[in-house]
């Protein structure tokens, strides 16, 4: 049984158009749209009054001047909107040092250990607001919960300038009314697949039958459905997680073909499999790290029973979280990151039963990392590299 959780999720509101705002106060009041200026850019994102015409992240930038010609059309500033950016993590991390850096404007926080110093978990969560308006002028969106997936629902329920906390208890009623498309794992794939069902909002969701979403996703109407139910477990990953073994590896130029993405996710699978099991470790939790060429860096765990070196078992995982969770965009991929965490060292825990397959596993994996070793690394590679 996993303890009780409380988790926060801080978003800032039009991040790059409101940091435009703040250093030019002429056009406060008008809309601004920050993205690419070429015939071929596109919005990265618009601030709240320039929404109103319609205008949203990833539209082709002719298409943003042709619904509002009035607009304030601004190049992306990145430097700039990291400097920011680096204000209000420093502010994040004197709460505690649990933060996860979601994107340069996006955390999440779990701020269950410090919540003896506060009258409810609202209370950091009004602090962090007030000292990161004071400091930057910004406004932001604050979501609590007993887990991440309702921290951001949470934080999105209430945008902008909003602050709102989702106990354990009222969870079922929150979800209900949400927007399918808002939940963690439901894209434009599975949203055109699930809309037969009349699936529309999570509670929907939670009651379409077990057995006709099967029908449809297959094993991943089980994980659909938990995270319907409101649970889900992953755990906020900070950068300098030490109990963690992980691998990343940054591209000279942005990828966007998926085969190309899974080849890569392979190899550092492989490599961090490896690594786990020179240490003589195993672990439970697996997370992949996906950072797009606009550095939203966007990462997803899940969590197995048994802990595992075997690369095998932890590629099923990758491999899983990689098809679920990513819905490649124009944006390509920078950065790409295995890890794996929950560790514990090799057969503390007593084997209740031997898995054949898994015995198999192992044995090769142990074929391969002697024959490695003794002979370079990549001299054998498994049949997924071609
Ligand atoms: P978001 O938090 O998604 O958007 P936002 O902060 O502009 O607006 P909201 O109030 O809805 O949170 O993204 C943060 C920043 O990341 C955004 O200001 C610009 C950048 N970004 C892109 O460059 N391209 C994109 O497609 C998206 C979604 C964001
Ligand atoms: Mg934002």
């Amino acid at each position: 049984m996993v303890a009780q959780r409380t988790i926060m999720h801080v978003d800032m509101d039009a991040f790059f158009a409101r940091v435009e705002k703040i250093d030019n106060p002429e056009i406060a009041d008008k809309p601004v749209i920050v993205g690419g200026l070429s015939d071929r850019g596109v919005v990265s994102t618009a601030c709240y009054q320039a929404r109103e015409y319609g205008i949203g992240s990833a539209m082709p930038m002719t298409e943003a001047r042709r619904l509002c010609p009035e607009g304030e059309f601004l190049p992306v500033r990145g430097e700039r909107y990291r400097q920011v950016s680096e204000k209000i993590f420093d502010i994040l991390r004197s709460y505690t040092p649990k933060v996860e850096t979601v994107s340069l404007d996006e955390a999440f926080m779990d701020i269950s250990g410090v919540l003896g110093r506060y009258d409810s978990p609202r209370q950091p969560g009004g602090e962090i607001k007030n000292e990161i308006r004071n400091q930057t002028g910004l406004t932001c969106s604050v979501g609590i919960g007993p887990n991440k997936m309702i921290a951001k629902l949470a934080s999105e329920e209430n945008k902008p300038d909003g602050l709102l906390e989702v106990k354990e208890e009222e969870k079922g009623d929150f979800l209900e009314d949400i927007d399918i498309r808002s939940m963690w794992g439901v894209g434009k794939k599975t949203y055109q697949k699930i809309k037969q069902f009349e699936i529309e909002t999570i509670g929907d969701l939670q009651e379409c039958p077990l057995p006709e979403l099967r029908e449809e996703l297959g094993d991943r109407a089980y994980v659909l459905k938990k995270r319907a139910r409101g649970e889900d477990d992953s755990p906020v990953v900070t950068e300098s997680e030490t109990k963690s073994v992980s691998n990343e590896t940054t591209f000279s130029e942005d990828l966007t073909d998926s085969k190309v993405l899974k080849k890569k996710l392979f190899q550092l699978t492989e490599k961090v499999s490896r690594r786990l099991r020179e240490k003589e470790l195993e672990g439970r939790t697996v997370t992949v790290k996906i950072r797009r060429g606009d550095y939203t860096t966007f990462t997803r765990s899940h969590t197995i029973k048994r802990p595992t070196s075997v690369t095998e078992k932890i590629w099923k995982v990758v491999n899983f979280l990689f098809d679920t969770e990513y819905e490649p965009d124009s944006r390509g991929v920078r950065l790409l990151g295995v890890g794996v965490e929950n560790l514990q060292e090799k057969g503390q825990q007593e084997e209740l039963f031997v898995d054949p397959e898994e015995e198999n596993q192992k044995e090769l994996n142990r074929l391969i990392d002697d024959l490695n070793s003794e002979y370079g690394d990549g001299t054998i590679k498994r049949g997924r590299h071609l």
